[in-house]
Order: structure tokens, then sequence, then C-alpha cells
């Protein structure tokens, strides 16, 4: 499908010794993942719930796709909105500029923003970066020809930097689905956008993305919440992300363990996100998921935003990866849930023909988000008052 992106002109790359196995390991991986019956359109019961056998698909497998949730017309404001993000990216991790010379988009911001890495490689893989969330290195590719020394990997924060992003963090599918897993007082926690290249995405190693709740007593398949991953051109074995379904229902996983039993970091188990254009993936944080270096031609956008339950944040200290360590306290999540009733009004601006969602937690207090240019600076760095745990 047709890319408007500014991305390098770079030469071919594969996995060398391993390409035959990678080759096989995704051609069957996709056959799996197809196989699973987690994917199709949203279906909602008399009751405004998602439809019972897609609940149990996802709390069984612990993902699932939906079809189709974004038409062209959004796709083609985030592509826009995508393509000035990477124009306007840092060139590299410590630089405030961008290619042009010019301030880089999100040099004033305190919050993280950019991570750049270097071509095809797995920057958290085997480091304690993260928690050490990230057990085991995975194969790093020959860089192309021609490949910058550094590439976008993901920007966090988005929702400031592109009202596209904004606007689709309130889509009523979204807000639907996500009130029917988490019920509806979720709170919102985190947003990126993850850019994948061709012959340069960086690989993110397996990981799990919950650090606290492990050991309490109350730990069920929720308890870390989940992320949603729509994907503007959508994805496949080679530049998607994978994961392990059920691994989500296993606790605390034993990755490194896993992986020197398989010999390689291609689990047996593991299979791809298969999606199209607009299709809106969801990925429980308590599930094993990773993804490859991207050696393939296709490019992959994914635009995340991640939700918890209440009742697993509230009144939690937590932090330090993707905000200060904080006290999550009634206060702290309705000044972060404020994004979701910007991007209400902001939906409704551009789409006013659409049924607008009711976030119920701050519906009484509707009239006092808009968005304008008031708002704008009220959502400046935003994201260090994400709620991660
Ligand atoms: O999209 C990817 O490749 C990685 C995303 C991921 O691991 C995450 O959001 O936790």
């Amino acid at each position: 499908m047709q890319v408007n992106l500014p991305l390098p002109q770079v030469s071919a790359t594969d996995f060398g010794d391993d390409e035959a196995e990678m080759a096989r390991y995704k051609e069957e991986g996709t056959a799996r993942a197809l196989a699973l019956g987690n994917r199709g359109p949203a279906r909602f019961g008399p009751d405004g719930q998602l439809d019972p056998e897609i609940l149990d698909a996802y709390w069984k497998q612990g993902f699932y796709v939906f079809t189709n949730v974004v038409g062209e017309e959004e796709r083609q404001d985030i592509e826009r909105d995508i393509a000035e993000i990477l124009d306007r990216a840092p060139v590299s991790p410590d630089s405030k500029v961008d290619k042009h010379g010019r301030p880089a988009m999100a040099h004033d911001c305190e919050g993280r923003a950019f991570r750049l890495t270097r071509p095809l490689a797995d920057p958290l893989g085997g480091t304690a970066t993260n928690e050490s969330r990230h057990q085991v290195k995975m194969l790093e590719p020959d860089a192309p020809d021609g490949a910058p020394e550094w590439f976008m990997q993901v920007m966090l924060g988005p929702l400031q930097h592109s009202e596209a992003c904004l606007r689709l963090h309130a889509h009523p599918l979204l807000m639907r689905i996500t009130e029917s897993i988490n019920g509806p007082d979720f709170t919102p926690f985190n947003e990126g956008v993850w850019v994948k290249a061709p012959h340069l995405g960086a690989s993110v190693a397996w990981h799990q993305d919950g650090w606290t709740h492990w050991d309490s007593p109350d730990l069920d398949a929720g308890t870390h919440g989940f992320n949603s991953m729509m994907q503007l051109y959508g994805c496949d074995a080679a530049n998607g992300l994978w994961v392990v379904p059920g691994s989500h229902n296993m606790g605390k996983v034993d990755i490194s363990t896993l992986m020197d039993e398989t010999g390689s970091d291609r689990l047996p188990a593991g299979v791809p996100l298969i999606c199209g254009p607009g299709d809106l993936a969801i990925t429980n944080r308590q599930a094993v998921h990773g993804s490859f270096a991207n050696t393939s031609d296709n490019i992959r956008v994914s635009l995340n935003s991640g939700f918890h339950r209440r009742k697993s944040v509230l009144d939690v200290t937590s932090g330090g990866i993707h905000n200060p360590v904080a006290l999550y306290d009634d206060a702290y999540i309705r000044r972060r849930a404020r994004l979701i009733m910007y991007a209400i009004d902001a939906r409704r601006q551009r789409f006013p023909d659409e049924t607008a969602y009711v976030y119920q937690p701050l519906a009484d207090h509707a009239d006092d988000y808009h968005w304008d240019e008031a708002a704008k600076a009220d959502i400046h760095d935003y994201n260090l008052m994400d709620i991660g745990i």
C-alpha cells in the first residue's frame, strides 16, 4: 500500500545464517496465529459490552485483533502527523535538533519523548533497563547500506504533538472495548507511536510489561491492564509484534530459561499479530511479547494507548519506567484521565456526526474539557504523569 512518509532509502537486509529458519518460523507462526479464533470486527451485545465470545477469546489467548476499526479518512490524518513526527525527530539520542537543523519536536519536553535506536539493533535485551524486563538479547542483523546512524523506534507522549493521535485515543470503538475489559472507570496509562521502518526497525526483546503486582494475592489475568495498538498500514510476522498465547495467565515467566531451552529467540509458541490497515490489536500486558528486527520491505506504524483497571492503580506508588515514581491517588488518576476528555472533544470537532463516547469518571465535568489553545498548553508534558505498574 502507498506510504507517504519520509523514510531513508537503504539496501535490503536479512538474518544472514538464520534467514532460512526465520522464514520458516514466520510462516508457521502466521498459520498458528490465524487459527486461534481471536480476530474479527468489534461486536457488542444489547448491554453495550463486547460480545462474550470475543471476551472469552481475549481472556484465553491474551490478545485480540479487531478488524477495520479506523477508516481511511482518519488514517490519512494520522499519516500526515506521523510524517511530521519523523521529519522533526532529533538526529541522535542526545540531540535537540532535527535533520534540518531546527529545534526537534519535543525538545522542550521534560517527559520521555523519542527513543532512537541503531538500525536493526536490540537496545534493551539482556540489560537492566526498565526493571530488567527484557531478559535476553535478540538477533541483530547487519545494518543495510545507506542506513542512518540512528532512527526513531518509538515516540512517547504523542498526544501533545499530534491532534490525530489525540483523537484516535478516544475512538468510540476503542473506548467501548476498553470499558468492557477494564470496567467503566478504566484509566489511561501511557501512549506511544512505534515505527518499524523497512530494513531499519529495531527489535524489542521478549518481555512482560507489568513489574509490580506479580506477588499480589489478588493477581489475575487482567491486573496489569492491556495495550491497544492501531495499525496504520497493517503488520505481519516480519514487522509486527509477537505474542505467546495464554502467557498472560502464567504469572511471571522465566523468559531466559525458555530461550535457553529453545536455543534461539524464536520462541516455539509465539505468534505474530496479523493486521490490515486500520485494525486494532489489544495485547494483555502480562503476556510475553516482543518483536524482531524488521528486515522486510514493509513499514509498521503502531499507535499505542494503554489502559488499566482503576482498582489496579488506585493508591499504588509506582513508576520509574514511564514516569517518575508517584502515588497514584484519586486526584492523580483524574488529572491523567483528562487526556480522554480532551480527546473526546477534539474528536467531536473533527467528526461531528459520530456518537461520542461518554467517559463516566469525568462525565459530570465534561464542560471543563474543551479542546482549544488552553488545553494544548494544559497537556504539555502530560506523560510525566503516566501510570506505570
Ligand atoms: O511494538 C513493538 O514492537 C513493541 C511494543 C511493546 O513491547 C510494548 O508496547 O510493550
